[in-house]
């Protein structure tokens, strides 16, 4: 597909409301069963300490937040996870650690334990280590990691006033890495954050260069954490979010479309128009990273109301077909 112009992309995200929703809701269902919805978990295996400055992030070591510091996890202490996924319909786990970027040391012999714990049991594991190199990628892949997450967050324009200690190319530059090891690619960014039309228009931008473009994008709304310089914006309309996950739908139409951080504070409601707008995936469970997340009973009660089925995983799609 040939990728779109900042012009057209403005003029998707400007269209009438209603309009918009319905051309994404056409996308959707060309390329998707829109009944079924992704069920993501995260496990934050090493938590907080992180030395990057990102100024949305409770994990960031230069901000005095209320999170619980935490060493790597040993990768038997992910069966609990294991066990919570299958009973859950969770098709894809994701592991989260609080680094700048991937060493070659004892703990990445342990993530790729994790790795390859996780996807014997049939679940799509993502990963999101922060920066990583070509050599790193090759061995998650071998270890059977399907995604790694690295968000773009925003607009390369507005990047440097969201994040100091690396540059937007560092973030590309990972992204390429990840594609060369044949791994997928999880990219998208947060809205919420100061950032203006013009600059979440210029990250799908962006998202929509990479070619092929990312197999998976998350839509964050940001969290406002005490202690972080985010701490105090005004919180994003839910009208915002549904234009921002439909133009998201209709430029990257065959991604998967991730309702991730902010779920919290939407009603059934909200989150149905999000799914009637594109969206394809949620992450369940009581907690995000560190954030509180929706109940699980309340997701089940809004499967069944909405009439929404669990997306069962790569793994398991390939051995229903065989
Ligand atoms: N250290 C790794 C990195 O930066 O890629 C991985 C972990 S990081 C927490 C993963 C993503 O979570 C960030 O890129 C950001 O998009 C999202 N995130 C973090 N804090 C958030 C917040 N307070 N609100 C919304 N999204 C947030
Ligand atoms: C993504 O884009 N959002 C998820 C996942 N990828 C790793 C993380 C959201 C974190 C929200 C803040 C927290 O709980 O610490
Ligand atoms: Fe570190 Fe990732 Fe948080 Fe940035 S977003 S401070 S890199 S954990």
């Amino acid at each position: 597909m040939k990728p779109l112009s900042k012009t057209e992309i403005k003029a998707i995200y400007e269209l009438p409301l209603i309009e918009l929703i319905h051309k994404a809701a056409e996308v959707h269902r060309q390329n998707f069963d829109v009944k079924k919805v992704q069920i993501s978990s995260l496990v934050s295996i090493k938590t907080g300490g992180c030395p990057e400055d990102c100024a949305y992030c409770p994990q960031s070591a230069k901000y005095n937040t209320e999170i619980k510091v935490h060493k790597l996890m040993e990768p038997s202490e992910l069966q609990e996870n294991i066990n919570y996924a299958k009973e859950n319909g969770v098709s894809r786990m994701c592991l989260g650690a609080a680094w700048r970027e991937v060493r070659n040391n004892k703990d990445f012999d342990k993530v790729l334990e994790m790795v390859k714990m996780i996807t014997n049991e049939g679940l799509e594991v993502c990963a999101t280590f922060g920066m990583i190199n070509e050599e790193q990628a090759k061995k998650l892949a071998e270890a059977g990691l399907y995604a790694y997450n690295h968000n773009i967050d925003t607009s390369e324009e507005y990047y440097n006033k969201i994040i100091s200690t690396r540059n937007y190319q560092d973030r590309l530059n990972t992204l390429q890495n990840v594609r060369k090891a044949g791994l997928t690619i999880c990219s998208g960014g947060i809205i919420g954050m100061g950032e203006s039309i013009d600059d979440r228009i210029s990250m799908l931008y962006t998202l929509n260069l990479l070619n092929p473009h990312p197999e998976s994008v998350p839509i964050n709304t940001l969290v406002p954490v005490k202690g972080t310089p985010l701490e105090n914006q005004p919180k994003v309309s839910i009208w915002e979010l549904v234009r921002m996950i439909a133009t998201t739908r209709i430029v990257l139409p065959k991604s998967m479309v991730r309702l991730s951080a902010g779920r919290l504070e939407l009603s059934m409601e909200a989150q149905a128009l999000c799914f009637l707008a594109g969206a394809n995936s949620i992450f369940a469970g009581d907690k995000l990273l560190t954030t509180p997340n929706n109940d699980i009973h309340q997701d089940k009660l809004m499967f069944e109301i909405l009439g929404l089925q669990p997306m069962p995983s790569v793994h398991q799609k390939t051995l229903a077909n065989a």
